[in-house]
């Protein structure tokens, strides 16, 4: 299905989209950044669920096709929402791992970035695993040349699965994003303190910013920020939307 839908011409024609998320600074608020998230419904089976269409997609070496209408639009997209918020924004756009090993890549970036006019340094890739790096010396030759450029590079679900220490050994990234598992304040407030403190101890040693994802409530909020985590992301602060539904967002909660 998800074969015939990207075979038959644009990705937007077979009913994929790109919604916006905000990642929001947690002393003031402010939206400093967007993530790009796609979105998919079929013309034949309705919504699809992004976990399940991109594994399927990159079992069968169609995620590049996705990953590359959806680093498209949202450089495009990004003038407009750095207008909407009224200040600079930085995009996000997730990137499939198993990439890193492709030049294929680097064309499809300096291509996003030519044709929509965005500065590389408001560009954030965030490396996605769903399987283990198989050649860590070619992506982190790759993380580098991407950084040469001036994009940014975030290691993304970090905590959980592949994304772990040994990643941050190898590869040169400039941002971290916990994963929501480590940040459930609900489950084990003392233990998710002392391990984000820890993420966050090694992070600002090599020069990494972190960003918290799972941010659904101002607990969650206050207990990242309180251990000095700048940046969070979650329903909280907004869901992922259109760009025509795209609004500033509420104010971090008193
Ligand atoms: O948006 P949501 O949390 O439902 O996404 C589920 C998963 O799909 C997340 O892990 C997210 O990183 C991934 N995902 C969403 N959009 C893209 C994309 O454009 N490319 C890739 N490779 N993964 C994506
Ligand atoms: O893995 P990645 O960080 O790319 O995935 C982001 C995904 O997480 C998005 O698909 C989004 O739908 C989902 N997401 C965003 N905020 C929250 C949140 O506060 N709670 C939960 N459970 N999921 C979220
Ligand atoms: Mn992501
Ligand atoms: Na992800």
């Amino acid at each position: 299905l998800l074969a015939e839908a990207l075979g038959s011409g644009h990705p937007a024609e077979a009913g994929f989209e790109v919604f916006y998320q905000p990642i929001v600074r947690f002393t003031d608020g402010a939206t400093v950044a967007v993530e790009a998230l796609a979105r998919w419904t079929s013309p034949v089976a309705g919504q699809v669920h992004p976990d399940v269409f991109v594994s399927v997609a990159e079992r069968t070496g169609l995620v590049a096709a996705i990953d590359d209408f959806v680093l498209d639009q949202a450089c495009v997209d990004a003038a407009t929402l750095a207008h909407l918020s009224g200040r600079p924004i930085d995009m996000h756009v997730n990137v499939s791992a198993a990439r890193l090993g492709h030049p294929g890549l680097e064309e499809s970036v300096a291509g996003a970035l030519t044709r929509s006019g965005l500065h590389p340094s408001r560009l954030v890739l965030e490396i996605t695993e769903t399987r283990r790096i198989q050649d860590m010396p070619a992506a982190a030759a790759m993380v580098e040349r991407l950084r040469a450029v001036g994009v940014r590079i975030a290691l993304d679900d970090f905590g959980s699965g592949f994304n772990a220490l040994a990643q941050l050994h190898s590869l040169p990234v400039d941002i971290v994003k916990l994963d929501a598992t480590l940040t459930d304040v609900d489950i084990a407030p003392d233990r998710v303190e002392a391990l984000c403190r820890s993420v966050l101890a090694i992070c600002t040693d090599l020069n990494i910013v972190v960003v918290a994802e799972g941010i659904e409530t101002p607990a969650r909020a206050h207990a990242l920020s309180a251990i000095g985590c700048p940046l969070g992301q979650g329903y909280l602060f907004g869901q992922p939307v259109p760009l025509h539904r795209w609004h500033s967002g509420p104010a971090l909660p008193a």
